[in-house]
């Protein structure tokens, strides 16, 4: 959080909440690279009974989440099918190529949702001359498409394509708990389907830290080399996992407030003219909106989206420029209702000149 302003760039600046910051205190810790940290276990069997896994492995981040799953199911050379704008595609820096020597194919959506019978057109045949697809990565909820959910029903079909083909399927649920919230389900049943699964707890959970990656003993085995491989081999992570644990337990019913005020965010952004946004498409915390750069007072060298970012940061609102003309604003536990009218005010004062 910046302080004194709502800060809506992301719900990772969230800071742990009071009961998080007991729990942290008070953690029984070990040193994990022995897989001696007892909190650490405590919040892996946590996770791994609640997304409906056998296993679950604590890494630091999301990005390293994704890609020990990315090193698990690939070899150097090989495919990963994944949405356009996906996040692993798109802003983990490369990381599948570095990491893991694969490389992405993209696949452009209108709305967000693979179709079964594009994934199945974009897995290679298995043949000696073609590049070999070895992974399906999924993300729930799609956070640049404004966090679009999806729902279990889709995730297997693709799924199922995926397997049929002896390709394994990753799930980026970074945000699957408010995903299962906006479908009214659980992030298990979302989770379904997939060989392994990363959610994070620093995200709409407010955790300061820490993602969970789920998966089959073996794959969890494995997976702890590859952290280490990574260089997140961590000691007394208890003090973290603690937070971990308050996350999943007591953060994650309250996730529908913020996509009301999302939703509140998406109704009042689609009242002004420069801006274009279906409301409908908000289900969760995140907004993206387009504007319509003519409609962008200003100019000079900043783009629409950077000058309008600025205009609301001078009037005590953060958000983020994703693209030229694209802005996000996400929802989290720190922002209220009526900082949500606030930042409203705000745009309408940024864009009222035009
Ligand atoms: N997303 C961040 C930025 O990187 C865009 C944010 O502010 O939303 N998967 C998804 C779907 C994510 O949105 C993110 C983080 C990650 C993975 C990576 O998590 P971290 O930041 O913990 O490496």
């Amino acid at each position: 959080m910046i302080p004194g302003m709502i800060d809506l760039r992301s719900d990772t600046v969230t800071r742990p909440t009071p009961a998080m910051r007991r729990a942290m205190a008070a953690a029984e810790v070990g040193d994990d690279v022995y897989r001696e940290d007892p909190t650490a276990r405590r919040l892996e069997e946590l996770a791994a009974a609640t997304l409906g896994f056998p296993a679950a492995l604590f890494v630091p981040t999301g990005t390293m989440g994704n890609q020990v799953a990315v090193h698990l199911h690939t070899k150097p050379g090989s495919e990963v099918i994944i949405e356009a704008r996906g996040h692993i595609a798109n802003f983990e820096m490369g990381a599948m190529a570095v990491w893991s020597g694969a490389l992405p194919r993209p696949i452009v959506t209108a709305r967000g949702l693979l179709e079964p019978a594009q994934v199945e057109a974009a897995i290679s045949p298995n043949v000696s001359y073609r590049t070999p697809t070895r992974l399906l990565a999924l993300e729930n909820t799609h956070n640049l498409w404004s966090g679009l959910p999806m729902d279990a029903a889709r995730t297997r079909a693709l799924a199922d394509v995926a397997h049929a083909r002896g390709v394994a399927v990753h799930l980026d649920g970074a945000r699957i708990f408010n995903a299962a919230a906006a479908l009214g389900t659980t992030a298990a049943e979302l989770a379904s389907g997939c060989d392994t699964v990363m959610f994070c707890l620093s995200k709409g959970l407010a955790a300061p830290m820490g993602s969970m990656l789920c998966g089959s003993r073996e794959a969890i085995e494995e997976a702890v080399r590859v952290r280490k491989l990574f260089g997140g081999g961590m000691r007394q992570i208890g003090v973290v996992a603690a937070a971990g644990i308050v996350a999943l337990t007591e953060m994650v019913q309250r996730l529908p407030e913020d996509h009301a005020n999302a939703r509140r965010l998406a109704e009042g952004l689609a009242g002004l003219p420069a801006v274009e946004i279906d409301p409908a498409d908000v289900r969760t915390n995140i907004v993206v909106f387009r504007l319509r750069a003519e409609r962008v007072p200003g100019e000079g060298p900043r783009t629409p989206a950077q000058r309008f970012v600025a205009g609301l940061a001078e009037r005590g609102v953060a958000c983020g420029a994703f693209g030229a003309t694209e802005v996000r604003m996400v929802t989290h536990y720190e922002v209220t209702t009526a900082d949500v009218e606030t930042a409203l005010a705000a745009a309408r004062e940024v864009l009222a000149e035009k």
